[in-house]
Parts: C-alpha cells; structure tokens; sequence
C-alpha cells in the first residue's frame, strides 16, 4: 500500500496500538528553561540514572530576563540536571530552542518529543515533532512511548511561485485561514508539491512551527535536495537521508494553495485565524514592530527585513525590535552584514531568545498597534492589555516600521537577496561557503553530555525558588463540584496561566504560580478557589466552550488548577496538548454530549459528576446532575490508558505503578 511520509515515520516508530490510541518510541527530546524544571523535578522522581533517547537537549531561552535570581537559578538547576543525566545543555544566549534544535539536532525521519508546543519545528526537516507536557518528555526520556489518539493526514500541495514580498508566513496564514485554530486538532499536515522546492528549510520551519496555532498534531515537510543542502551548510550533511511519500500515496483530506495568488497577509488581534490581506487593513498607523521568535528569526528571515530597511531609517513614530533565533544566526547575520543594515536602520537588537514573544519585554504602549512575526497574538499575550497585536511576514513587519503604517509589501520595489534560493548554498555573495562553514560548526555555547563516571559525581543545584511538584488527588467515584469559572470558547493557555515578566520567574514554584490562575478572566478566581478548599472538600469544575487549552503547552495550565482544586473540566472541546496534560495531573477532562447543555449551567452551581468508576471502567459517558436535579451527559473518549492513568491518580503515580 501506498503510504504517506507521516504514515512511513509513525510506522517505523510504533510500539503498540490500542483502538486509537498509538504509542510511538521518541528519538530525540527537547525541553525550554520554562517548562523544562517541571519536567525534569518529574523525571528525578522516575529515578532513571540516565536518559535513554538518542539525543536530549535541555535548552535556556524563555526566562532570560533575570530580574531577580530566581530565572538563574533555574539555568543552574537545569544546567546540573543536563549534566547528572546525560543531557546536552543550550546556554543562555545560544538562541531559540526550535531553532537551536533544527540547525544542531533536527534530524530526517526521526521522532521529536519537546515540551514546548512549537516543537513541531522540526517538521521543516521532514521529521515527526511533537509538543507535549513536561511530565510526558520526562517518561521519553525514561525511555518511555508517547502515546497519542492516531491522527488524520492532510496533505497540503502548494504549486505555483510566490511573488516578491510574499513568504513562508504568509503560506500558513492561509493555512490558518482556512482550517481555524481547531481545524488542526488530531491531525498532521504533510506539505508536498512542486513548489516546495522553492522554500528553504527554515522558511518550511516557519509552516510547521505555526501549524501548532491549528491545533494540529504536528506538520511536515520531506526531506530533499533542500534539506540535504541546509544539513551540509551546518555541518551535519551524514544526518539526511531522503524522505517523501510513495507515489500515490492518499490523505484524509487535500488542500491545495497556488502560492501564485497567495497575497501579503495579516493575523488580526486577538487570534491567529483571524486573518485578512493586508491590503486591506493597510494605512492604519503602527506604534511598534518586532522581528523573531522561533516563528521568522532565521537568517532568510533577517536578510528580507534588511533588503527593505537598508539605507532608510525606522519611522519616527514606530519603536522597532528585532531578536535573531540563534546564535548562529546571529553570527551569520553579522558575516553577510545585515546586521549592520538593520542597526544603522535604527532596529534595536535584542538577544536570541524568545523574549517579547512571550511578554519578555517589548510591551507595546497602551492601545499601541505592534506588528509581530511571532505566532501568537493572544489579548494581553504581549505584556499590554489592550494593546492590538498583528501577525505577519517579515517583509511586511519591515514594511510598517519604514512607513509608519500598515503596507503592503509587494506594492513596495525591493530587490531580496533571497528570493529565489537558500542563503546558504555557498553562492551568496555575501556569505561563503568557509563562513558559513566556520559559523555553524562552532559549538561553544552547547555542552555535551556527560561521560555516565563524571556524571555520577554532579550534585544537583536547588535554588530556593525550586518547589518539589505537588501531587494529584486520589480519585473519588462521586465528586460535588462547584463551578467556580464559566468561560468561553479558544480559552488559551495564556488565559489560564499567563506568561510574562511577572508570572514566569514562578515556573518552579507551583503554590506561588498557582495565584495567577486564570487572572486574564477573572481576577477572584484565585481567592475563590482558596475558600472553595476550606469548604467543598471534593475541590470544583471549570465550564468552558470550544478548543479549551488552545495554545501553550505549558503544564502548570493543569497543575496550578490541580493544586487549587480543580477536579474535571467540562467543555465543548479540548485542544490536545492541554487535554492530555489535565489527564496527566488528575484532572476529569469532560466534553458536553449535547453543547447546548453549556447554556444550562450557572456560574456557581454544584455539579455532581456520579458513578466515576463505573464511566472509567466501562466507558460508558459521564452523568453530572445540575442543582435543579437535570441531567448533563459528558461524552467519554478517553483510552484505556487515559482511564488507567485518572485512576491511578495522575501520570507520575501510574509510571511508577509500572504503567507503560
Ligand atoms: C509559548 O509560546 O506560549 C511558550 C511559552 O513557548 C509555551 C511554553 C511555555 O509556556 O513555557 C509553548 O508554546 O508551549
Ligand atoms: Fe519562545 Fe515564542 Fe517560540 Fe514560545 S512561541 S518558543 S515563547 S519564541
């Protein structure tokens, strides 16, 4: 039978099969500074001497801004724990971890695991990358499978070429345009199609990043004459081998975009479907620009910002900023001097790392218009609450901060560097082939594992701020649960933990985090939800609308609640990542039989979610009596391995049970 690319790796990787649920074996794992100290506080606890993947890397990116001691700290815990257990470290400073992976450790047909929704970067090297909780990358590690509900392939075929001023963003904002932010849910897009030949690696990275604002599982690209060049510009050319799908290979569903007609397009706030051209939002004023995050930081990326801004100067009403995504990048930047074209433009430069993307820094002013090529434009996500945050290209980021107001960049007469080819192929003028090859190939700011004898004599380095992870519940076959939070359709994980300058120091400390849960939607759930525990023992229920959880992967979205009593969560629909991290915490992840139930739900109102077992035993649906006696019926879904789990009391109690 013919198969698909995603259908050939997941094949080579599965271990077992249950119904729907899949578990695949994870070759390589990544986690950030941000999610990384939950994820390996779980994995001590497994008590495994020494990772067993192929390659592990503990990256430092997220919490750079160390206004205190607490984010260093945590670089020291992460960095002796990278060092005790066999990892490899990415220091500070050494860039984006997506970016970082796909230059140093992206591999072609592999498998990826990284506690970090983007994660599925590493598609634009044709490999299955996955985002998922912390405690999940903790079992791979372990040796673990990761277990996953099969998911649909879409084949996405792009033909055509694209015209000046047109990018790789602008192909996956059509994407999401088209599909939704929930549209992606259960599913991989496998991008294929005579015009994939055009897109560089880190422009193809660019689509399968932010397939993760479509919900999907992950996105991928082959492997091909692109990907062979890009691998042997960094060095690791004895990494590739070629990938694609077998000629007639089907999919669940085909989509097809002309890249010819694609035009300049905008994510407007506050969600990344909300797309339109940016035609026609063009002449509103724009405060402020920023170029990076793991989405558009790379090399391409700089060098078609730099193309438009060389010899002009920012706008004197637009602050602009721009942050490279890797070190390399950075360094290659600098070689090819477009580093200078954007300094002398008046860019501030900002450090490889992730920093304003997610609310480090960079907050626009109140009510401020800022066009940002990152992927995520969640209302307050930035630092600024009313602030209306764009999503677009980097030409037509550039194309802001000259003008001062939204343009559209292919009405603008630029000559790009790189068009048409990889800046990296040794034929840019700018950049030869011993440069580059010079550039990628030096390592200084990764450390390499550990040999297993000067491993054992690492002590691990617990600042003050680094709280062991609160346990799960056990569970009771009849909860009364308050509603202690009604809310509405795309909560993001943002909404129910934010990020930020303020709130990510606090990633270590869950009793301290725990006090922002939920604050972007109702400052008193905190106080609430402390005096519910004084009172209903049982804890309480949170209602929400569809795709509950979209965004993050961040699991401290499941433990702050779990720690404040959160005991199920009863919805439209989940988005995956967040639904597998409730069930790894505990948590009763419920999905109306019959939405229309939302309607009948009050705020405050006991709900008593009855017969537990009986519905995790036999699979038979959920049944929540309302105060008024009426009946709400909650759809089960849940695997076997979802319902052992719940039973056992979370994912850290069932591994250590010997759960597989
Ligand atoms: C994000 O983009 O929201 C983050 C910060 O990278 C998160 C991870 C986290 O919350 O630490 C993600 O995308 O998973
Ligand atoms: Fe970092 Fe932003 Fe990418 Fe998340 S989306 S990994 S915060 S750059």
């Amino acid at each position: 039978m013919a198969l698909n690319l995603s259908q050939k790796i997941l094949a080579a990787h599965r271990v077992s099969k249950d119904g729907n649920d899949i578990a695949i074996k994870i070759d390589q794992t990544l986690t950030q500074d941000a999610t990384g100290t939950m994820a390996y506080l779980q994995f001590e606890t497994i008590g495994i001497p020494r990772v067993k993947t192929d390659v592990s890397v503990s990256y430092i990116d997220h919490n750079t801004l160390q206004t205190d001691y607490r984010n260093m700290d945590d670089h020291r815990y992460l960095q002796s724990i990278a060092e005790k257990y066999g990892l490899w470290f990415s220091r500070s400073g050494n860039g984006i971890c997506h970016q970082v992976h796909l230059e140093r450790f992206g591999k072609p047909g592999a498998t990826l695991l990284g506690s970090d929704s983007h994660t599925p970067t590493g598609g634009g090297l044709g490999m299955i990358a996955i985002g998922a909780g912390g405690l999940d990358v903790a079992v791979a590690m372990g040796g673990g499978a990761f277990h996953l509900t099969e998911p649909k392939i879409y084949g996405v075929k792009l033909t055509g070429v694209l015209k000046a001023g047109v990018s790789a963003k602008d192909i996956i904002l059509e994407v999401l345009r088209r599909e939704t932010v929930k549209g992606g849910v259960g599913a991989i897009y496998e991008y294929f199609g005579p015009a994939i030949a055009q897109l560089t690696v880190p422009q193809r990275a660019t689509i399968t990043n932010m397939g993760a604002e479509l919900g999907a599982t992950c996105s991928i690209f082959p492997s091909d004459e692109v990907t062979k060049n890009y691998l042997a510009a960094m060095g690791r050319e004895k990494d590739w081998i070629a990938l694609s799908a077998d000629e007639g290979a089907s999919y669940d569903k085909l989509i097809e975009i002309d890249l010819s007609r694609l035009e300049a397009l905008a994510s407007q706030p506050h969600s990344p479907d909300a797309v339109t051209e940016v035609k026609k939002i063009k002449g509103k004023a724009v405060q402020q620009v920023v170029i990076g995050s793991c989405t558009n930081s790379s090399l391409d990326d700089l060098s078609r910002v730099a193309s438009i801004v060389k010899g002009k100067h920012i706008h004197p009403g637009v602050e602009a900023g721009i942050a490279p995504g890797s070190r390399t990048t950075l360094l290659l930047a600098e070689k090819m001097g477009i580093l200078g074209d954007l300094i002398k433009a008046g860019f501030r430069i900002l450090e490889s790392a992730c920093g304003p993307c997610i609310g480090m820094g960079f907050a626009p002013s109140s009510g401020g218009v800022s066009l940002r090529t990152f992927n995520r434009n969640f209302k307050g996500r930035s630092g600024t609450p009313d602030a209306l945050v764009y999503l677009v290209s980097p030409e037509t980021a550039a194309a802001a901060a000259i003008t001062g107001e939204i343009t559209d960049p292919t009405e603008l007469s630029v000559s790009y560097i790189n068009q048409e080819k990889s800046l990296l192929d040794g034929d840019n003028p700018l950049l030869s082939s011993e440069d580059i090859a010079a550039i990628s190939s030096d390592d200084g700011m990764l450390i390499a594992p550990k040999t297993p004898e000067a491993a054992a004599k690492i002590e691990i380095i617990r600042g003050p701020n680094i709280k062991p992870c609160p346990l799960s519940p056990q569970l009771k076959d009849s909860l009364t649960l308050p509603v202690l939070l009604k809310a509405e359709d795309n909560v993001s994980t943002d909404d129910i933990m934010p990020a930020g300058a303020k709130v990510l120091p606090l990633r270590s400390n869950i009793p301290e985090i725990s006090k922002f849960t939920f604050e972007r939607l109702d400052e008193c759930f905190y106080a609430r939800a402390i005096e519910n525990q004084k009172t209903n023992p049982d804890g309480c229920i949170v209602v929400g609308g569809e795709n509950y959880g979209q965004g993050s992967s961040r699991e401290h979205a499941a433990l702050a609640p779990m720690f404040l009593g959160v005991r199920a969560v009863l919805v439209k629909s989940f988005a995956r990542i967040h639904k597998a991290n409730l069930i790894n915490y505990g948590i009763i992840p419920l999905v109306f039989k019959d939405k229309e139930d939302y309607e009948n739900i009050a705020f405050g109102e006991k709900l008593v979610l009855e017969d537990i077992f009986e519905s995790l035993d036999t699979g038979k649906n959920f049944v929540l009596k309302t105060a008024s006696g009426k009946t709400i019926e909650a759809i089960n879904d849940l695997d076997e391995r979802s319902k052992a789990i719940l039973k056992a009391g979370g994912l850290a109690a069932y591994t250590k049970s010997g759960g597989q």
